[in-house]
């Protein structure tokens, strides 16, 4: 290992081989000389015969050829500046498409529109060829993907590192109305936006033993004696900054068989299982586990996580530190950020090359090491924090389970020295728990190694502290911050809403897109007549937009003139998808029992997209159930015209760029206390949607933001929710008690939902009625008087305008930008490149 050798053998003396990297010409005429170029020379085609794959591919690589020369010239910056990277560590980046964000940030929007044009192409169709890249689950993948915009537009360094996924988020279709999955192969048709780099790979070891012996000094040391590895071989990605000439990286690993590894068993003789052996090793990056929040312990997992933060520690020393740099200076280069519990492996490892390969002692190298991590935790859920049994972890990584256990001794040591004699508190906060079995608590490991911990919004850090690591935050208060999320407005404002995009800019000038504070100077607009107007027809043509997409994508009619109540976000229970629809069920039934006129009825489509994770059993069923209750109230004449439910299937970045700006209502109904922060309910806030909402995650910021007036708040808070756990909580007496709650849910028992089976979601409604871990039915009927409230509401559609104008100009705070300069002041301690 060590450091490569590049760039030329002798002298260059050609002028152009010593010259910066050129630039094609900004021009429509030098674009289409390039697009034409591409097309012939990379795909191949003459123009008369291309494909529109062809076009795209040739599309993405000119809009790429743009960015190369900043790309390069943003390393070799770096590189000479010396300057503090940020190390992004995360398993997941959800992406979502890369060519309108490139042409965004090059500025080239309207020179690839025209170029094209004269080429008798047209961008729009071009861009709709992408497949996104769908690396991730859902919020906490796409907040790094918002997090490494916002870094590279603020002119930080950072290198985003996490696994290139052969197959990324499955994609989802409906059968009878019930999730099937199929498998997502984003690169099937290629994938111009990536650069492999075979030569810079990377050996990762797994499995074997840990030995001692004494070394030529006569020190004592460990080595460890490896049983198998695997190749990780870099790809790398462009993060452009927006305008600003910035073009950061993102390196995605790739699992791959080592030479060594097969020879060995092909010398043995047999060729069969040599190949099965490069199937096994390629198998670490094949693909994404679906499960958001509640990870599943599967030792492949386990070899993802290790695989993909031992390729990215061993890079950034061997190939972005200068040769003889030294190592106990790490800090003052790096600091590299924990997405989760995910990569923390990366702790022991970091501790491993120190002290085995680089001879540090133990003390050395923890002064290093904990100086070099932070960890942010996403969740409250116990079940998402993950705990790896020491039976995986010492047959998988033996030297690494070493490493855990001289930390936890290390740290309960001090622990004790703070307590003594609290052997209760001791066995509390060890790294090791002993129950069910034994095993490692990352986010013990993590929150041990790290300087700084994190929540994601204020209510989330507050209850990290008190609930989560409450030990841990007597022992360390300063330890503890917040930083509430962002999302970067390129994408879910400019990308998403160009209509809204351009009247603000008429409105407040240029320069709002990274200072997003400044939409506030949009708060007089708000009784503007005129400007209500425009933000109203913008409204209405995003919502033309959208019926045209769900028309030629789902096959679904959107009626006009509808209220539109969006729920999009990953099924899980403690989010609540099954609140809503009890919501619509109850408006449904109270027609079909004529205790309603449906001309009481406000207009309203309730759209949902939500892909369950493949095992969890209570997410498929009520995917299945709400596609049921659709089609029985889409296709009831009572309701006609008034209520209508529509589930497009596989909900991705891609569809919530256009639903996003079209909602009138955004649904963020989670049980307080449970969703960390929520990052959709920014994006619907920024673009002119109203919540409706627990006081829950970054919905009380929202809120607090936007004002009680235009935010409609339902249901019990956190302290409430917990006095009632505590006091014993009892659904049934809800449905005992509330009439209109025992309507909707014997409609549901009765089977008219399900041609007739009384049975078919007993799942559901005896997990509500008996169960209700996030208490439901406690919060029904807040929930659907708040929704009546909302009704009265949009039949003010001046005052509703004016309201969602005020949404728009009070969540600038809400940009992922401010969230960098948070992590960058108090917790990263470095700050842009000038
Ligand atoms: C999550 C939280 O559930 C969500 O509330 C938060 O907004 C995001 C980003 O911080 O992180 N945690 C998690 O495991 N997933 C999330 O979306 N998947």
């Amino acid at each position: 290992s060590g450091h490569r050798t590049l760039g030329p053998t002798s002298t260059p003396t050609h002028p152009l081989a010593t010259a910066p990297v050129g630039m094609p010409a900004h021009s429509v005429d030098g674009f289409v000389r390039e697009f034409l170029h591409e097309l012939n020379t990379n795909q191949g085609v003459a123009l008369s015969r291309s494909s529109a794959n062809d076009q795209y591919l040739a599309l993405a690589s000119t809009v790429r050829n743009y960015l190369m020369a900043r790309w390069l010239e943003t390393s070799r910056r770096t590189r000479e500046a010396k300057a503090k990277t940020i190390g992004y560590l995360s398993a997941e980046y959800l992406l979502g498409r890369q060519l309108g964000n490139a042409l965004l940030a090059t500025d080239l929007n309207e020179i690839a529109e025209k170029g094209l044009a004269l080429c008798g192409l047209d961008l729009v169709t071009l861009r709709n060829q992408e497949v996104e890249p769908g690396l991730g689950n859902g919020g906490l993948g796409r907040l790094a993907a918002c997090f490494i915009d916002s870094l590279a537009t603020m002119d930080v360094p950072c290198i985003g590192y996490g696994i290139r996924y052969e197959y990324g988020i499955f994609r989802q279709t409906f059968v009878d109305g019930r999730q099937v999955e199929e498998t997502d192969t984003w690169l099937a048709l290629g994938s111009p936006w990536e650069f492999p780099h075979p030569e810079a790979s990377v050996q990762v070891d797994f499995g074997g033993h840990t030995e001692r012996y004494v070394d030529a000094d006569g020190e004592e040391r460990t080595r460890w004696v490896p049983s198998w590895n695997v190749l990780g071989v870099p790809y790398n990605y462009m993060v452009p900054g927006y305008l600003n000439g910035r073009v950061n990286t993102l390196r995605l690993w790739s699992a791959q068989a080592t030479k060594a590894f097969d020879l060995q068993i092909f010398n043995a003789g047999d060729y069969a299982q040599a190949v099965r052996a490069q199937t096994f090793a390629e198998n670490i990056s094949k693909v994404l586990y679906p499960e958001d929040s509640t990870p599943q312990g599967k030792e492949l997992r386990l070899q993802q996580q290790y695989f993909f933060v031992a390729c990215s520690l061993r890079d950034f020393i061997d190939n972005e530190l200068e040769e003889g740099f030294d190592l106990h200076n790490l800090a003052d280069r790096i600091t590299y950020q924990l997405n989760d519990t995910h990569p923390v492996i990366a702790v022991p490892e970091l501790m491993r090359l120190l002290i085995d390969v680089r001879g540090f002692s133990w003390d050395e190298a923890w002064e290093v090491t904990s100086k070099c991590f932070n960890y942010t935790c996403h969740t409250l859920l116990p079940e998402a924090l993950e705990v790896w049994s020491t039976e995986l972890l010492g047959r998988l990584l033996p030297r690494h389970l070493e490493i855990v256990y001289r930390i936890n001794d290390q740290f309960l040591a001090e622990v004790d020295k703070t307590f003594p004699g609290d052997g209760l508190r001791t066995r509390r906060m060890s790294i090791i728990s002993e129950y069910p079995e034994r095993g490692v608590r990352m986010a013990y490991l993590a929150t041990v190694a790290a300087g700084k911990v994190n929540g994601v919004a204020a209510l989330h850090s507050q209850l990290l502290r008190d609930k989560v690591l409450p030990d841990f935050s007597e022992l360390w208060p300063d330890k503890f911050t917040n930083v509430t999320n962002g999302v970067t407005p390129r994408r879910f404002v400019k990308l998403a809403n160009p209509k809204l995009s351009d009247l603000i800019t008429d409105a407040i000038g240029p320069g709002w897109l990274t200072n997003l504070e400044r939409l506030k100077e949009l708060e007089p607009y708000a009784d503007d007549p005129e400007f209500k107007a425009s933000f109203a027809a913008v409204k209405a043509s995003n919502k033309q937009r959208l019926t045209a997409l769900l028309k030629t994508r789902d096959d679904i009619d959107l009626p006009d003139g509808h209220l539109l109540d969006v729920m999009v976000k990953r099924l899980h229970e403690y989010k609540r998808q099954s609140l809503k629809l009890l919501h619509i069920v109850s408006l449904y039934e109270q027609v079909l029992s004529g205790k309603l006129p449906a001309s009481a009825l406000t207009p309203r489509t309730v759209v949902f997209g939500a892909k369950a994770a493949p095992g969890y059993r209570m997410a498929k069923d009520t995917i299945h159930l709400i596609n049921k209750v659709a089609m029985k109230v889409n296709s009831a004449p009572e309701v006609e015209g008034r209520l209508k439910v529509a589930f497009p299937a596989n909900y991705n970045v891609t569809l919530a760029e256009k639903l996003i700006p079209a909602a009138d209502l955004s649904e963020q109904i989670s049980l307080a206390g449970m969703e960390a922060s929520g990052t959709g309910n920014m994006k619907f806030a920024l673009n002119g949607a109203l919540t409706i909402g627990t006081d829950d995650g970054a919905n009380v910021e929202i809120r607090q933001l936007v004002g009680d007036k235009h935010f409609f708040l339902f249901g019990m808070d956190e302290p409430a929710v917990t006095e009632l756990g505590a006091k014993g909580y009892h659904p049934g007496a809800y449905y005992e008690s509330n009439p209109q709650l025992r309507a909707t849910l014997d409609l549901i028992l009765s089977g008219h939902f399900s041609d007739g089976d009384p049975h078919a979601f007993d799942s559901v409604v005896f997990n509500l009625l008996h169960q209700d871990r996030f208490m439901a039915l406690a919060d029904f009927q807040s929930y659907v008087d708040t929704q009546a409230l909302v009704e009265q509401r949009y039949a003010d559609q001046d005052a509703w305008t004016r309201s969602a104008i005020l949404n728009v100009a009070r969540t600038g705070y809400f940009s992922s930008d401010r969230s960098m300069r948070d992590y960058l002041q108090r917790i990263w301690h470095t700050s842009p490149m000038l």
